[in-house]
């Protein structure tokens, strides 16, 4: 009755930003994202008879405020009569601040449940899941390159490029390690009813995809770079006009972003993309990575800088 997973968060290059279906959280359009390698969550869960309610501990501290979520996701497992469970979450970077907790987090409560409970559901069953607790956290059931396709009625996840076969480096540059202002799922719903771009920007997203998808199919990096940095401008560009605005940058968000447009033009195969938070995600090729790094590191406004390759989906670990 007792099981642990570890899981780590993606990051979009082509974002979700929007619900078709609040019910049932999915979401208005697809994504391609990258699983990261070397942040992660760990999480147990151990059912038990004896227990009134969930526990929930994160980094050691009872996190009563993300409970209901996490017990609602446990129901989607297990039923509403299981047993109730103990949750012991440890993460190595921030929580709730752009980094993409929610997404290694709720990946990591439905592999660890669904094996505490012996249930042995699909990859794709679990992602499903996943994605009605936190649409990203689809996603880091699958490692690597990473498409989420809305079907008719549901989502399909797939990983589309194996990691090894374009060993992309991610350099995070931390600027703030402050819990976000309003979380995306509501921000996101602002942005439905209220942003004059929110049309455009679902119109536009399967073009997007197209070419996100064949610039990883060609390995062809400034075409991912073009497309991603667009993407993720007009996401937040679409948050920026609803209203009230939802704004995540902060000063050093722009300093990064500059950080990033210099080196590419001084040849560094490098590119952004910032989630809704203010961290800025390089995302370069392996031979880039000190470069990034050291000009990241002494950007003004950034406090700490982590460095990942492209990682696993989630998947239960013997501890
Ligand atoms: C993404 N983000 O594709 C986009 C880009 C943030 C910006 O998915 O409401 O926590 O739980 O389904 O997945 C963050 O939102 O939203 C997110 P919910 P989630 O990664």
């Amino acid at each position: 009755m007792q099981a642990t997973a570890r899981a780590q968060p993606n990051i979009a290059l082509i974002k979700y930003w929007g619900k078709r279906d609040t019910i049932r959280n999915l979401p208005a359009v697809g994504s391609i994202s990258i699983t990261l390698e070397s942040l992660y969550t760990e999480t147990a869960v151990a059912f038990d008879d004896s227990l009134s309610t969930d526990e929930l501990f994160i980094n050691g501290a009872a996190a009563q405020e993300a409970l209901p979520r996490i017990s609602r996701c446990l129901d989607s497992v297990g039923g509403e009569r299981r047993a109730r469970a103990r949750i012991t979450s440890e993460t190595n970077f921030p929580v709730a601040a752009g980094l993409a907790s929610s997404a290694s987090g709720f990946a990591a409560v439905v592999v660890a449940a669904d094996a505490a409970l012996g249930l042995g559901a699909s990859v794709d069953e679990l992602a499903t899941l996943a994605g009605q607790a936190s649409g990203s956290a689809a996603r880091s059931l699958y490692g690597g390159f990473v498409e989420l396709a809305n079907l008719d009625d549901g989502i399909e996840v797939a990983t589309i490029r194996e990691p090894d076969s374009w060993p992309l480096r991610v350099v995070v540059a931390i600027t703030s390690d402050a819990r976000k202002p309003v979380g995306s799922g509501e921000a996101m719903e602002r942005s439905r009813e209220s942003s004059p771009f929110y049309g455009r920007w679902i119109e536009d997203q399967a073009v997007d995809l197209d070419t996100a998808r064949s610039a990883i199919a060609s390995r062809d990096f400034s075409a991912l770079a073009e497309v991603a940095e667009h993407n993720c401008l007009k996401m937040h560009l679409v948050m920026w006009a609803s209203r009230p605005p939802a704004m995540y940058w902060n000063a050093a968000t722009l300093a990064c972003m500059n950080t990033v447009r210099d080196l590419r033009a001084s040849g560094h195969a490098v590119f952004f993309t910032i989630d809704a938070g203010p961290q800025v995600k390089a995302v370069c090729l392996p031979d880039d990575e000190a470069a990034v790094r050291e000009a990241l590191v002494n950007t003004n406004g950034v406090t700490d800088v982590r460095v990942s390759g492209l990682g696993a989906g989630a998947r239960r670990i013997e501890v």
